[in-house]
């Protein structure tokens, strides 16, 4: 590992002068430090790991073992016999040495409408909810389903499940109610915490009429409990549904929190993988928090007076540990932000940077090319000196966007950071740390503590030593904060992270390690779309187009795009006796709609007439990936096709004669 060689071809950026001379001092301040810190990392993660638990963490009961099993067995744990609670973590402790902090700094849709939250209130609010969670007899191990808009209730409502032993599996509010039954059918919510409606860019979304429309078939469900956000009219089921505000008022502002095990899981995340229905994606408690905390201390170099802004949705990963986790667990105040990038105007997030003085910012390289392709003027006149370090995360960020960034927000003075990580490995996994790592533009660099990448080549997964490789990117040896378990399907857990190279985790992800040793991500590699940070299974979305009555077939694949990186393809063929009129693309593009949620809307549906396939049936995505990319002429061997005349039909469907 080396950083200090540039070469002409990859610029390298040091790290900016500013912070290193600047107050307060990172915590790492060179990469030679990094580089000390990591090796005794995952040369013994043991030493590393315990004493950093023991550090960051409120125990109820200490730890004996720090690792226990492999990825060979699948079977880790870490921390066992440590018990702790992770409400106590992220608010008791903050709440008895600092009351008066603000903990949640919230920026309502509508400007200049902000509510904050001290350490001592959040306390009272959180305590009330897990008392009227217990009231409705919630218990250690339940499991809840959150479907909310980003409010600080929606925090709140992860908190109170933690609080009293349950387990949240927070629904992002953009997804469909077929998507949210399915995702409560299959974890046996009983319980449910929502909104009447959600307010983003001056609209309502009608929150609880989805819910309702889900729990037509989600049976396990005896309690709904909704927020009044807007006050608008809803339906309502007498005996199922409850007023949070009433439930409130009667339940007494302290409860004591309920201490887990260390391995006891704290929540579900539901994700898509290349096949099939979305997993369950569990974390337990002990590693996950650990990993939240440490990465927010060292890749966003907090400090007490920091002000920390994640633009991600709670629905999300980003949103479970930049936002609420890791801030919390440090004592920060964070901001939940309910708007979009350009509501009411595309100056959105600098006014906010400004009015809240943050120092950390973090948000997606879509929202990023979106505000750079809107023009420079929106971010005259703004002051940004707060700032010490801007984050990306959810795709690789293309060079023009990371310097736009870096020039026009960070004014070439704060540390850029490209985070990678993904659902299942809960915290940040290779990332630059601000006052140790010289960048390169689109590299998200070097390894976190206790991570050892591995470039597997594909075929063999054999270990491509050494720099200037290229393969499949995986993770030799266990940290605290990866997945344990996909909910009710260990073995699909095995088979899609520890079985295709054995003793490995894999990412899924293809990557370089480039000549000076920096990391670069190269997009997936598995049927996984990546639209503007939103992970989709072209499965998933084949199967919804299926539903409709007039396909036969369909066959998804993700093209390239300015703005969103990727975007969704949908080819589809049709039953013989079904009809194609003119409005049929469209329908089927709503269908998805429907099914999975706006953001999975396909840019694109072509009805054809037949697909690519193998003699044996096979249908061969690679044509249609490269004839949606313009790649028509490099389409390679189509001598395994069993009917070559689909191919100029499907070029002249694409993009005309
Ligand atoms: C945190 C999050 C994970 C997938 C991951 C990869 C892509 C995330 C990235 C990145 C390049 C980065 N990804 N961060 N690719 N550079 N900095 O996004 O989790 O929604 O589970 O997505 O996102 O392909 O495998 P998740």
């Amino acid at each position: 590992m080396t950083a200090d060689t540039a070469s002409p071809a990859d610029p390298t950026f040091p790290v900016p002068a500013r912070l290193l001379a600047g107050k307060p001092t990172p915590h790492v301040t060179s990469f030679d430090q990094y580089k000390a810190m990591w090796e005794q990392s995952v040369k013994d993660p043991q030493t590393f790991f315990g004493n950093l638990a023991r550090e960051t963490l409120t125990w109820a009961k200490p730890f004996e073992t720090v690792l226990n099993g492999s990825f060979t067995e699948g079977d880790i744990g870490w921390f066992l016999e440590g018990e702790l609670n992770a409400c106590y973590n992220c608010v008791d402790r903050h709440a008895f040495t600092q009351p008066d902090k603000v903990a949640i700094i919230h920026e309502g849709d509508e400007l200049n409408n902000v509510r904050k939250i001290t350490y001592r209130e959040l306390l009272q609010e959180v305590s009330r909810l897990a008392n009227v969670l217990t009231s409705l007899d919630v218990r250690k191990g339940d499991n809840i389903a959150i479907y909310m808009p980003m409010v600080p209730e929606a925090i709140f409502a992860m908190l109170a499940c933690a609080r009293v032993g349950a387990v949240h599996s927070v629904v992002f509010a953009g997804f469909s109610s077929d998507s949210l039954r399915d995702r409560i059918q299959d974890c046996g919510a009983r319980v449910v915490l929502t909104a009447d409606e959600g307010r983003r860019g001056g609209k309502n979304i009608a929150t609880k009429r989805i819910v309702d429309e889900a729990l037509k078939q989600a049976p396990s469900v005896e309690h709904v409990l909704v927020l009044r956000r807007t006050g608008s009219e809803i339906p309502w089921k007498a005996g199922r549904d409850l007023w949070w505000h009433e439930e409130i008022d009667k339940a007494r502002p302290y409860s004591p929190p309920t201490n887990v095990n260390a391995e006891d899981p704290l929540f579900l995340l539901y994700t898509s993988g290349s096949t099939g229905t979305p997993k369950g994606v569990m974390h337990t408690t002990g590693g996950y928090l650990l990993g939240a905390a440490a990465t927010l201390k060292y890749i966003f170099d907090y400090h007490p007076d920091d002000v920390h802004a994640c633009m991600a949705d709670i629905g999300w990963i980003t949103g479970h540990t930049y936002l609420l986790y890791g801030p919390l667990l440090n004592g920060a105040t964070t901001v939940v932000f309910e708007s979009t990038p350009t509501y009411p105007n595309p100056s959105r997030f600098w006014e906010l940077i400004q009015t809240h003085k943050v120092t950390q910012f973090y948000t997606a390289p879509t929202a990023i090319r979106a505000l750079r392709r809107l023009g420079d003027q929106w971010l005259d006149g703004y002051d940004f000196s707060s700032l010490r370090v801007i984050g990306s995360v959810g795709e690789p960020i293309n060079p023009e966007a990371w310097h736009w960034y870096n020039d026009k927000v960070g004014r070439n003075q704060c540390a850029v950071i490209d985070t990678y990580w993904q659902t299942e490995t809960g915290s940040i996994v290779v990332s630059p740390l601000p006052g140790a790592v010289a960048t390169k533009p689109g590299s998200a660099t070097f390894p976190f503590f206790g991570i050892k990448p591995e470039i597997l080549d594909p075929q063999t997964g054999q270990v491509l030593e050494g720099n200037d490789v290229t393969g499949v990117l995986a993770i030799s040896q266990p940290w605290p904060s990866m997945a344990r378990t996909v909910y009710n399907n260990h073995n699909r857990y095995l088979d899609t992270y520890l079985n295709p190279y054995k003793g490995f985790y894999f990412t899924g992800d293809g990557a370089t390690r480039d000549k000076d040793g920096y990391i670069w991500i190269r997009g997936r590699v598995d049927d996984v779309i990546n639209v503007s940070g939103h992970r989709l299974s072209t499965a998933e979305i084949e199967s919804a187009l299926i539903l409709h009555p007039a396909v036969a077939e369909a066959a998804v694949v993700g093209g390239q795009d300015d703005l969103t990186g990727q975007c969704i393809h949908a080819y589809c063929t049709l039953k013989p006796n079904a009809e194609e009129d003119a409005g049929l693309e469209k329908e089927l593009s709503l269908q998805v709609r429907k099914v999975i949620g706006p953001f999975a809307t396909p840019k694109r549906v072509y009805v054809v007439g037949d697909l690519p396939k193998t003699r044996s049936g096979k249908i061969m995505r690679r044509i249609l990936r490269k004839i949606v990319n313009n790649e028509q002429d490099q389409l390679g061997d189509t001598s395994t096709l069993a009917e070559p005349g689909v191919v100029p039909m499907l070029i002249e469907k694409v993009h005309g004669k």
